[in-house]
């Protein structure tokens, strides 16, 4: 092993002040060596190999799952951590009730204590990666360092990394500095600190997902969110999806549904047989980047090249698409084992599990044999229906954005929001049932705005701000939905088939946008009547219908107090368009 490390990069074009930066952390770190990461191919495959030697990773049953590898997390770091999570803003306001807020300088000298000397022993690797195409003007650059060699895997799976994205950041001199360890993986000394204003992250004790790999959710989204509203655009945790109907026409929606509700499914959704002509192609699965266009409309960009999803419930029948992707090259976290070396989670049909999660022989008294918040890491490339237009550097135009959550009562399958304003109402009062995805109760239900409250980088009250002005410079500005595809019955059972059959929701809501399909005017906004859907081979129960498609006036005012309880957090930064559209809504239902 080099007994120093080696500061220059073996790369073509170095940024200098990357350089410097690695050799800072470095000496903070003390790593026994210093990799600069290229993104080839040859990379990956080193590391991974080295890393099936070393016991890190398993290889899958090879003629069944070729190229795919299981990585097991430690049992006490197997999802995303809002607890530890940081907005360190100078000013706390800034951060605001939606945050968990410390002083920069605090929060700089507490993870310098932690991250001094932790790379003793260890390799400190170098990526630099892009978030966005990389002849994108909308793509944004960032370098991690990390101790982690599986978080090495992911970002090259992830993000476009290596070599291109050093050059991009030697031209353009700007990018987020990532510094992340795992440390000793102990829960108590585990932060995830944001950094805004320098364009910092510094993250320390976890190796999983949203804490680790810090392109996502803590570049992606906590940082980007506050450049986005600097310059005028949006970072949001949604999918993009391209729509053709039948005769031919082309349209891009966006979804934001909290962690662990759907965005991945919808975003390769497979047409149900009943509906013949239509096609769907996945722009990005989690995030997106919107910027207001010349013409008027909103433009998206998909920041990731990957998926990182989750893997219970996906088969043959809830999403083909996703099942047949992550038959190759795809690298599992946290899922159970077959006696054949193939991976297995509660929803896969074939085979049954011998170990589990925790590598441990599977007995169904010590839970489910997969993790809830098992993953796969994939590469955008290996899905089937991958849209051509992924990789424009332009982007995509937004005909419709959609919010929505996990409520068993009160949110009906659909409805349209009257204009932006009040759409941007709809959005702030996203509630949902918490997941698996976030370290945690899940089940409970809580205000998750616009499906960012673990995500948005600054004061909640700013950020619905910033969406009144972005709308008011859209002047084809799509129209605004919520969703809801997990209504339940007395028994507990989806009242809705959701997945495919999504489709004829989202049909619904193209046509509004074209030619005007018809729809009820109700207080809380439009909804179709059942007539108004493509029912076509539909199977669901008219008691189920009446259900979906119902305004509970009785429930829907206790929503709205309890909405307007929910925005009084935020004072006098509050916009009053919001408690205006409110108070709109309050009025309606009498
Ligand atoms: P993150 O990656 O955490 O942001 O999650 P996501 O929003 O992409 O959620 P995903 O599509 O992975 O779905 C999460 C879980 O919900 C999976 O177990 C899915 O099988 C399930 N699910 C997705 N869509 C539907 C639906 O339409 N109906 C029902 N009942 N379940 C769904
Ligand atoms: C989410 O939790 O919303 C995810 C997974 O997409 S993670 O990358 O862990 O944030
Ligand atoms: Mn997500």
């Amino acid at each position: 092993m080099a007994t120093a490390p080696h500061l220059i990069a073996p790369l073509p074009l170095i940024s200098t002040e990357v350089a410097a930066w690695v050799e800072s952390v470095s000496a903070l770190t003390r790593p026994r060596a210093v990799h600069w990461c290229d993104g080839s191919q040859a990379e990956v495959r080193e590391l991974t190999a080295r890393l099936v030697r070393e016991r890190e990773l398993h290889q899958l049953n090879a003629e069944e799952f070729p190229g795919c590898y299981l990585y097991r997390s430690d049992p006490n770091d197997v999802a995303r951590v809002e607890h530890v999570t940081y907005v360190c803003t100078r000013s706390q306001e800034d951060a605001g009730p939606n945050n968990h807020w410390m002083a920069p300088a605090e929060a700089h000298d507490k993870m310098r204590a932690l991250f001094s000397g932790c790379m003793r022993e260890r390799t400190l690797y170098v990526i630099p990666y892009c978030m966005g195409p990389l002849d994108s003007p909308y793509a944004r650059c960032g370098v991690e360092i990390t101790d982690s060699p599986y978080v090495v895997l992911n970002m090259a799976i992830m993000t476009r990394s290596g070599r291109a994205a050093l050059e991009r950041i030697a031209r353009e001199g700007k990018f987020v500095r990532g510094l992340h360890s795992t440390g000793e993986l102990d829960p108590a000394r585990r932060f995830i600190m944001h950094f805004p204003e320098e364009l910092g992250i510094e993250s320390f004790g976890s190796g999983y997902g949203g804490n680790a790999l810090l392109g996502k959710k803590c570049h992606a989204l906590r940082i980007a969110s506050w450049q986005a509203r600097q310059e005028g655009w949006l970072a949001e945790h949604m999918l993009i999806v391209g729509l053709t109907n039948p005769q031919g026409e082309t349209h891009y929606l966006a979804a934001a549904f909290p962690s662990a509700c759907g965005k991945t499914n919808l975003a390769m959704l497979i047409p149900p047989q009943s509906m013949p002509g239509w096609k769907v192609e996945t722009v990005g699965d989690d995030i997106a980047w919107l910027h207001p266009g010349p013409d008027g409309r909103l433009w998206a960009v998909n920041p990731e090249a990957g998926y990182f999803g989750v893997v219970p419930g996906t088969n043959r029948d809830t999403n083909r698409n996703a099942f047949d992707m992550i038959r190759r090259d795809t690298l599992f976290t946290n899922v159970a084992l077959t006696a054949d070396d193939e991976p297995w989670w509660e929803g896969r049909k074939k085979f049954t599990p011998v170990l589990d999660w925790k590598g441990q022989p599977y007995d169904p008294k010590n839970g489910p044999a997969a993790h809830p918040n098992s993953r796969f890491t994939v590469a955008a490339r290996n899905n089937p229906i991958y849209s051509p237009r992924a990789d424009d550097p332009r982007g995509v135009p937004i005909s419709a954005l959609i919010f929505g959550g996990r409520r068993r009562e009160v949110a009906p399958l659909v409805y349209e929001a009257r204009n932006w304003q009040h759409g941007v109402l709809v959005g702030a009062s996203v509630a949902s049932e918490t997941t698996a995805a976030a370290v945690g109760q899940a089940g409970v239900v809580r205000r998750d705005p616009m499906a960012m409250l673990p995500f948005c980088g600054y004061n909640f009250a700013d950020y619905w701000r910033h969406w009144l002005e972005v709308g008011a410079k859209l002047t084809r500005a799509p129209k605004i939905y919520h969703v809801n595809w997990f209504r339940r019955d007395a028994q507990g059972r989806f009242l809705w088939p959701g997945y495919g059959e999504n489709l004829r929701v989202l049909a619904w809501m193209l046509d509004r946008c074209t030619v005007g399909a018809g729809a009820t005017e109700t207080p809380i906004g439009s909804l179709p009547r059942p007539a108004d859907l493509n029912m076509n081979g539909l199977d669901v129960t008219s008691e189920a219908l009446a259900a979906l498609f119902s305004v509970d006036r009785t429930l829907w005012r206790q929503e709205v107090a309890e909405i307007g309880d929910y925005f009084s957090r935020y004072g006098a930064r509050l916009p009053a368009e919001l408690l205006q559209e409110l108070a709109v809504t309050q009025k309606l239902l009498g």
